[in-house]
């Protein structure tokens, strides 16, 4: 058994110590080699499949084997080349010592590590990976079938953050970016009966990625999403959008996208309970756009978040959606939704469980935190601070609640370098790939708390930009930060001028002023648009109890919410907000030994479930305001 699982998977770690003393690869012919392996990989990776749940798959959750390599062993030889390197064009890697210097002697063994559960994070699996960042590998064996004229690809829902994936000791390539899905097409790469997986899984926080080295949540790794092996036909629907025209009540518009030889087709879309009927055919490119006009539809919203069942079938393909019909857009300072003016009543949350710290698990704990910020009353969540997973935004869908969507550019960002750009268009590219037939994300979000500069303006221009090409039915924000003019609180970044909303994270009585003080200051605001409040909140250390002027407890955090809300609604324009945080969430960056340790404790909800005072407060309020607003 292990002799024919050596002789299967020990790509990529072939060379692991075996090459240790082995020869050295000379350093030109690595070049050329890294430059090979980098254009195959690029071409190995195929363009986001829309709606993947949809298709003809299986899941490769479960127990995966570990090994945990610190110094990158299986990456890297004794003289810190990689042993990508020797990828030749024979296909994968190869072995150019001699024979005479050939051994045997291997120091990983898969068989023998030990496993963790996929999808999950590794740092909440096992304790010695409670604070470690580097490199894991992980190997999971699953079986297929190949069949001529059929399709494959192996689809990862999110890897944190770098990823090299090798099939049968083959490289398929590697993607960057924690928190968005990728996938290989991996036809003809298949073995009959048994095939390896092996994942080198990389969270190393740099400076120039997205997000940077500094942000405030935990830097969970791993392989943390859905791993899905699906078939398709060998002409497929790749990509599909189908959503209310802007601003439209009455016009359906989007496009398909087939994916194969047979690029011209007839393409019905059916929306059965909507009587509607419509052909397409698709061009040379195999896209179709359309536009066609609908009457009794009945519209999504968090009141009845009516979803239909959307059928698109193409000659080779079929694939079943569920869509649900929403129009957004400002006027003046108001948000209409489906044409009416709306309040979002909203709450903001990590992608992460209180309960049992560590990325939520699946469904049951999406639910438990939607139906919590129900409870509250919401009709909206900001989903921060990077995409949550694709089923979190179907739950959106189902559940009624509205989505405001970010991408990790957080912070202290390298603005100047043209690869951090490009790193962060594609994690947004892929972020509204992904969800653009979602009825509930209502909000493109471009990153939390820039620091204004003229490169930051210029990068975070170019996201909006972006963003509105991809997307006109959707409105772009992004978090803004405040500054102060005496008793003034004031909001005049020059990012504002190209956004739909004006959204800040403000934290009076916080991080400035007192709880007591903060009813002195008062707004200036150089926009007028519609001002949706998008961070304020106080830690709160769940049932620490003392007077209202104690920080850290429940009674301050209360006051503070109270005291909000009399500030907040003095904002002419203000309509909305999502208060930080749901959830009491992990951040290496909170050190109080007593009160934190290394917990962020602005959760209205402790990580024992239990609900602060403050989770009352925002009901109520939330409760007035739904009555002012119906
Ligand atoms: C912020 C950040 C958020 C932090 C929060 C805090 O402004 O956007 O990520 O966790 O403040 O608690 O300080």
């Amino acid at each position: 058994m292990i002799e024919q699982f050596k002789s299967v998977d020990i790509n990529p770690l072939i060379f692991w110590m075996k090459m240790a003393r082995g020869k050295e690869i000379k350093p030109v012919l690595t070049l050329i080699f890294v430059l090979f392996s980098a254009h195959y990989i690029v071409n190995c990776q195929t363009g986001t499949i829309q709606n993947i749940y949809g298709r003809d798959h299986v899941s490769l959750n479960g127990r995966w084997n570990y090994i945990i390599d610190p110094y990158e062993m299986g990456y890297y030889d004794y003289r810190h080349m990689p042993f990508d390197a020797s990828e030749s064009g024979k296909g994968g890697f190869y072995d150019d010592r001699k024979p005479k210097d050939k051994t045997d002697w291997v120091e990983y063994d898969f068989d023998l590590a030990p496993t963790m559960k996929v999808p999950g994070d590794w740092n909440s699996q096992a304790e010695k990976l409670q604070l470690y960042e580097g490199t894991v590998w992980f190997r999971q064996k699953f079986q297929a079938d190949p069949k001529p004229g059929k399709r494959y690809v192996l689809y990862f829902g999110a890897v944190n953050y770098e990823s090299h994936i090798y099939l049968n000791g083959k490289k398929l390539g590697m993607h960057k970016g924690g928190f968005t899905p990728f996938q290989f097409e991996v036809t003809g790469k298949l073995n009959k009966g048994e095939n390896v997986v092996i994942v080198k899984a990389d969270n190393t926080r740099h400076q120039n990625e997205i997000p940077t080295i500094n942000t405030d949540w935990w830097n969970y790794g791993g392989i943390t999403r859905d791993v899905l092996f699906a078939e398709l036909p060998a002409t497929y629907i790749q990509d599909y959008k189908i959503q209310l025209a802007k601003g439209n009540l009455n016009k359906i518009e989007g496009f398909i996208q087939l994916d194969g030889k047979e690029k011209t087709q007839t393409v019905l879309i059916n929306i059965p309970e909507a009587g509607i009927k419509q052909k397409v055919t698709t061009d040379a490119t195999g896209r179709a756009n359309f536009s066609f006009s609908v009457n009794k539809l009945i519209y999504w919203s968090p009141e009845n978040p009516k979803l239909y069942s959307v059928e698109i079938e193409a000659m080779s393909d079929k694939i079943t959606d569920r869509i649900g019909f929403r129009t957004i857009e400002t006027r003046g300072q108001d948000i209409l939704l489906n044409g009416k003016s709306i309040f979002l009543r909203g709450i903001a949350l990590h992608d992460e469980n209180p309960l049992i710290p560590g990325r939520l698990r699946g469904e049951g704990d999406m639910r438990m935190m939607l139906q919590w910020a129900k409870e509250l009353n919401c009709n909206y969540v900001r989903l921060a601070h990077y995409p949550h997973n694709e089923q979190m935004i179907r739950l959106a869908d189902e559940m009624g609640l509205l989505v405001w969507a970010e991408v990790p550019v957080y912070w202290t960002i390298s603005w100047q370098e043209q690869a951090t750009y490009q790193n962060a268009e594609k994690q947004l590219t892929d972020l509204m790939n992904r969800d653009k037939n979602r009825s509930s994300v209502i909000i493109w979000s471009m990153g939390n708390e820039t620091p204004v500069s003229e490169p930051r303006n210029v990068f975070m221009g170019k996201l909006v930009s972006t963003a509105r090409s991809l997307d006109d039915t959707r409105l772009i924000a992004a978090a803004l930060e405040i500054s102060h003019k005496g008793d003034k609180v004031v909001v005049e970044d020059p990012l504002g001028e190209k956004l739909d909303l004006v959204s800040f994270n403000e934290y009076a009585g916080w991080y400035w002023s007192s709880v007591k003080d903060m009813l002195n200051y008062k707004f200036d605001i150089k926009y007028n648009k519609p001002v949706v409040i998008t961070e304020f909140g106080a830690d709160a250390l769940g049932g620490f109890h003392a007077d209202s002027d104690t920080r850290w407890s429940e009674e301050y955090q209360e006051q503070l919410y109270k005291n909000q809300f009399t500030m907040l609604t003095a904002i002419k324009g203000l309509r909305g907000m999502t208060p930080w945080i749901l959830a009491d969430f992990r951040s290496p960056r909170r050190q109080h030994p007593y009160y934190q340790d290394f917990w962020n404790r602005k959760g209205l909800i402790s990580e024992t479930g239990k609900k602060k005072k403050a989770f009352f407060v925002l009901r109520d309020f939330y409760d007035g305001i739904q009555k002012k607003y119906n």
